[in-house]
């Protein structure tokens, strides 16, 4: 339990999704990083998908980019809660990204965050969110984080004199 899945569409989209994983790891939270492609790997998505909840994962983290089918597919055969990383495409920048994992009809939610870098440390932030509910060293070590990052902005006031 308290597992977290972070799938991508393809190799190219690791340097994101390296953000994510390496916050995950930060934070103390145990995760799984793979690879599965909505569009090349059909049959892979909907076995990892269905087995998700069984094979002991409790949130999933999807980053995908241009035409970003993966969270959306992945939350359609799951219940477990699916972070959407919209990764910034070279054509379009990620807007085709963004709008592909936000647009979801009514009935399948994915939680969709900002294009990229913030995106992807987000994902990480909110599973830990989730999971924060019901562990308490989960929760302190985002209090920490939280208050860490305060002091650096504070602190980063020092660069102005
Ligand atoms: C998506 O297509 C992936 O998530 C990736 O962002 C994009 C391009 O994939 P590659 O052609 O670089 O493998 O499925």
């Amino acid at each position: 339990m308290n597992k977290i899945a972070v799938v991508m569409g393809s190799i190219s989209d690791w340097p994101t999704m390296q953000l994510t994983t390496q916050l995950l790891e930060q934070l103390g939270l145990d995760f799984e990083p793979k690879i599965i492609s909505a569009h090349r790997m059909p049959q892979e998505l909907q076995t990892f998908s269905q087995n998700a909840k069984q094979d002991g994962f409790s949130v999933i983290i999807a980053g995908a980019g241009g035409a970003a089918h993966l969270p959306g597919m992945l939350a359609a055969n799951t219940i477990l809660p699916v972070i959407g990383v919209p990764i910034e495409s070279h054509a379009l920048k990620g807007m085709d990204s963004l709008l592909s994992i936000v647009q979801m009809p009514s009935g399948v939610p994915v939680a969709t965050t900002a294009i990229g870098k913030a995106g992807a440390k987000n994902a990480a932030l909110l599973a830990a969110e989730i999971l924060a509910i019901n562990d308490e060293q989960i929760a302190q070590n985002l209090l920490d984080f939280r208050q860490k990052q305060t002091e650096e902005a504070i602190k980063s006031a020092d660069q102005l004199k």
